[in-house]
């Protein structure tokens, strides 16, 4: 019985669209605010705080998983929910947090500056991060995979990593050795519905399965860069993700959170209060 239901979940009707369309939206604003809200000295629940109010404010039912509010070396560590450290001037910090609205939910991720502007190393490191982000979304639409995004995900940032002077050598042996994985080693896409991990087989017949119009899919790929003393000063513990929730349609695809800035310019602009 389970996987007949799995099955009926994993492509939306119109109808659950329009509920997991106005789920991403509460999320969005609730993002919007917190980095309007974002200054140096609050605490990190303080952000959580202001993402909450506005998902209940709009309607949500509140949170659709525990909140992850990171600042400095703290969005690092996945699935960091303490949220009880202070954002620091100078730091980034990275939000991952939904909203759930008649038991759909949102889930976006994104990281700026605490107190409005990316230094130089900051926004070397972003920027590859939103390029491969940006490609990976662009690439959702029926008849690819999450493996093959996955793997155009791996080999951007693996190119951007041995670019930052991270990573040494070729890219392909970079990928082929795993060394990535000391910066990335999650994966980059889930399915988004009524769970925030929704059910549904990734791969049928043990192939990645091809996506079709109706499912409905995370894109958050990120860097992770550890304080040790092998890596560039202004580099270390830095910890970064993008992410954006995505509907697969009969053309390509439909962004559901694209009102939370990602560039750079977007970001800093909207925390200057532009
Ligand atoms: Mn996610």
């Amino acid at each position: 019985m389970a996987p007949l239901l799995h099955e009926a979940r994993l492509v939306k009707s119109p109808a659950e669209l329009a509920l997991l369309r106005h789920a991403a939206e509460i999320s969005a604003r609730g993002h919007l605010r917190a980095m309007r809200a974002s200054r140096p000295g609050l605490e990190e629940y303080q952000l959580q705080a202001e993402l909450e109010h506005e998902f209940r404010w709009q309607g949500g039912s509140g949170p659709a998983y525990a909140s992850i509010v990171g600042g400095g070396a703290n969005a690092c560590v996945l699935h960091y929910i303490v949220n009880r450290a202070p954002l620091k001037d100078g730091d980034l910090v990275l939000i991952d947090a939904g909203a759930e609205f008649e038991l759909y939910a949102g889930d976006i991720t994104r990281t700026f500056p605490v107190n409005g502007r990316f230094s130089d190393a900051q926004r070397a490191l972003y920027t590859v991060v939103l390029d491969v982000q940006e490609r990976a979304v662009a690439a959702v639409r029926p008849g690819t995979t999450l493996a093959a995004i996955h793997a155009e995900v791996v080999r951007g940032l693996t190119e951007g990593l041995i670019h930052l002077g991270l990573l040494e050598g070729e890219v392909q042996a970079r990928i082929d050795d795993e060394s990535y994985r000391r910066f990335y080693l999650h994966s980059t896409s889930h399915w988004l519905g009524l769970d925030v991990h929704d059910v549904g087989l990734y791969r049928r017949d043990g192939e990645p399965r091809p996506l079709v119009p109706g499912m409905v899919v995370t894109v958050e790929p990120g860097l992770y860069i550890p304080a040790d003393d092998d890596i560039p000063e202004a580099l270390r513990g830095i910890g970064i993700r993008i992410e954006d929730d995505v509907v697969v349609t009969d053309e390509g695809h439909e962004v559901l959170t694209a009102s939370v800035p990602k560039s750079v310019e977007a970001i800093e602009a909207l925390m200057a209060g532009k």
